[in-house]
């Protein structure tokens, strides 16, 4: 039996829902999602209520999916106006920049209020429009949360980009959604080191597709010298600074978009996530607030990157709608030095703090030592998200960071899915290391076997949802039938995840990892097809195959299989320049971990490549590749093992 860490009697005496509140508002939110959704909706500031709640449908042929359809409000006046009467003083974003010596900042809510209605007129002067589309690739700073904020205000739809992604990156993105206007910065800063964001906006602005950008704004960092070519560049501050402090929002639609953001798919090209105003940003709230079981007095921090949704929906818009106290942290854990999570909590005094498996295991290995000097008396919460989280880390998360004292929720969700739709509520849930345990309000988890047959009781599948909930994405941009294709095709009916999923006997989700060709490389999702497809554009290569493989700190990396055009040789230094490649052509966290030369790939007789071969080689389990008898030249996979042998 799996080890059970009973909720504290002390914690859910406190805690805003405890066992039976969660079983009858679950119930409530499955039976009559009309009503519960429609009184949930009361925790937003609308300009008109919405009178229809949920119209949905999954059916191919009426497919629909809308909430609060008649609803006006404005994101921004939720996160910032309603605020200002009773938390303008309070604390919005408590930035603390990547190295400890530099000052920490606070922003009150009224502060906050103030820089994103400044750079709302800033944007409209500059002929952004309702609708118009703009991209942010910002470091970890203050101005990213205020240039989201700032579009939601004037009802443009941001795309914030990655600051690792390169210059191909960003132009495909900026491309795809056709943006008016970059928001960057002349350099970012990780662990003392500087990337330089205005090259490669620079460089990504001469690629074909870009040639909608008529405006770069220039957020000064670091003080870097950078090319400003006239008129295109604006410094930001001479743009922002001038304008006036009130900004009129935008009367937006409840289904209106709020953002796009690119994740990848099966498929070579990233897809453009769609979200909208009033059910994501309840759902993202809801969340929040019952999942990190939030108090007026929290200090919150999340350390994901604004650039992945877990920064869109828990750093800025489901904390700012909730008044909450949100850490802002440019830097990385191990800078200076790997005390530096711990050095954060004991400054600020972080009552709540939410990360990635990856993080905690790379941390584990530095042993006790560095975290056992801080205190982290403050602590109350701890949060896990971004891949499963093994139960030997999950412990170590438990009893050395937060000394047995602090529940763990093991937050299930996807880009797609807005908020979190499996996790513990930690005054409601029994925890077990390495299950995200139970659904949230409306969620309707089902697993599903080879032949779509829904699965009864302990049992192992595919994970889908069977019903809608506010937060879900709306479409692929400019590709609906993407959408449908890929989330409502294979299940009809339901939603489909992409996950594979076990329920053991007391009805607690263990998430496998993803069933599609899908990497979660650190958290970070990267298809295998987008590092084929970098890898094939290297003049000297004709063919590639890319797969995940176990590792120990990333959770999984990068595999890559590579078939040189006839003639060329299978040099060392050649191998380091198709790295160095990837990392180029699409940005540091792609670059492959593993690259073997492969004369050959193992096709089925029509052609395809056959991963899960290439994914038990990369494994070094040669001994389980399963049934081999439909490969056209069986001698192929005899040679790949050999190689992988001696390497
Ligand atoms: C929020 C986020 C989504 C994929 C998802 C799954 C994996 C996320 C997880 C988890 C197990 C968890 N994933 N959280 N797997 N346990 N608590 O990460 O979004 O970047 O779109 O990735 O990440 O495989 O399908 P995104």
């Amino acid at each position: 039996m799996a080890d059970l860490y009973p909720v504290d009697p002390a914690f859910a005496a406190r805690a805003r829902i405890d066992k039976t509140t969660y079983q009858q508002q679950y119930r409530e939110s499955v039976e009559n999602p009309d009503a519960f959704w429609g009184k949930a909706a009361e925790r937003l500031d609308w300009f008109t209520p919405p009178t229809r709640i949920r119209n949905v449908s999954y059916q191919l042929d009426d497919f629909r999916i809308k909430w609060f359809e008649d609803g006006e409000l404005n994101v921004s006046v939720n996160c910032l106006d309603r605020q200002l009467a009773t938390r303008g003083d309070k604390t919005a974003i408590l930035f603390e920049p990547d190295s400890p010596d530099a000052p920490a900042q606070k922003v009150t809510y009224r502060q906050l209020h103030e820089r994103v209605c400044k750079l709302g007129n800033a944007l409209r002067n500059l002929g952004v429009k309702k609708g118009d589309r703009v991209t942010i690739y910002l470091p970890m700073i203050v101005d990213a949360a205020v240039a989201m904020l700032a579009c939601a205000r004037i009802g443009a739809i941001h795309s914030v980009v990655f600051g690792g992604f390169a210059a191909n990156s960003i132009a495909d993105r900026v491309g795809d959604c056709g943006s008016k206007l970059i928001i960057t910065a002349d350099e970012g800063l990780r662990g003392g080191k500087k990337v330089p964001l205005k090259a490669n906006v620079d460089a990504a602005l001469k690629l074909p597709g870009t040639n909608t950008v008529e405006t770069v704004l220039v957020v000064r960092h670091t003080g870097a010298a950078v090319d400003m070519q006239a008129p295109r560049d604006r410094w930001f501050h001479d743009v922002v600074d001038p304008q006036p402090a009130q900004c009129e929002p935008e009367r937006m639609n409840a289904e209106d978009p709020l953002f796009i953001l690119y994740t990848s798919g099966s498929t070579g090209k990233p897809k453009g996530v769609l979200h909208t105003s009033a059910g994501y940003l309840l759902f993202a709230a809801y969340t929040h607030e019952a999942v990190f079981d939030l108090r007026e007095d929290d200090i919150y921090w999340c350390t994901a990157d604004v650039g992945w949704v877990t920064g869109h929906s828990y750093i800025v818009y489901g904390p700012l709608a909730n008044g909450a106290t949100s850490v802002m942290f440019e830097g990385v854990p191990n800078y200076p030095n790997t005390s530096r999570f711990w050095e954060v909590i004991d400054k600020h005094q972080v009552t709540i703090f939410y990360t990635a498996p990856t993080a905690i295991r790379a941390l584990m290995r530095e042993g006790e030592a560095p975290v056992k000097r801080t205190s982290r008396s403050s602590l109350r919460l701890l949060g896990s998200v971004g891949e499963p989280i093994n139960p030997e880390a999950w412990r170590w998360y438990y009893e050395v960071v937060g000394d047995a004292r602090c529940p763990i929720v093991d937050t299930w969700w996807q880009t797609e899915t807005g908020g979190i739709l499996i996790s513990p509520l930690p005054g409601a849930m029994d925890l077990k290391p390495g299950s995200a345990t139970l659904p949230f309000f409306g969620v309707q988890p089902a697993l599903v076997n080879a032949d779509g047959e829904i699965q009864e009781g302990a049992a192992e599948g595919n994970l889908i949802i069977r019903d809608s909930w506010p937060g879900q994405m709306r479409t692929v941009y400019g590709d609906h039938q993407r959408f449908i294709d890929t989330y409502f095709r294979t299940y009809p009916g339901s939603y489909f995840t992409g996950d594979g999923c076990r329920r053991d006997e007391d009805g607690y989700y263990w998430i496998t990892g993803r069933v599609d060709d899908v990497i979660n490389v650190s958290g970070h999702r990267i298809g295998t097809a987008e590092v084929e497809s970098a890898l094939v554009s290297h003049p000297k290569v004709a063919e590639a195959a890319v797969v995940g493989f176990p590792h120990d700190i990333k959770g999984q990396g990068i595999y890559a299989y590579v078939t040189l055009v006839a003639g060329e040789a299978q040099t060392d230094e050649l191998l380091k320049e198709l790295v160095a490649w990837v990392r180029k052509e699409i940005g540091p966290i792609a670059a492959p971990d593993h690259l073997q030369w492969a004369p050959g790939l193992p096709k089925t007789r029509s052609g395809k490549i056959m991963r899960r071969i290439l994914r038990k080689i990369a494994e070094n389990a040669p001994d389980q590749l399963g049934d081999t008898s439909t490969l056209a030249d069986p001698s192929v996979v005899a040679s790949l093992v050999e190689e992988r042998k001696v390497r």
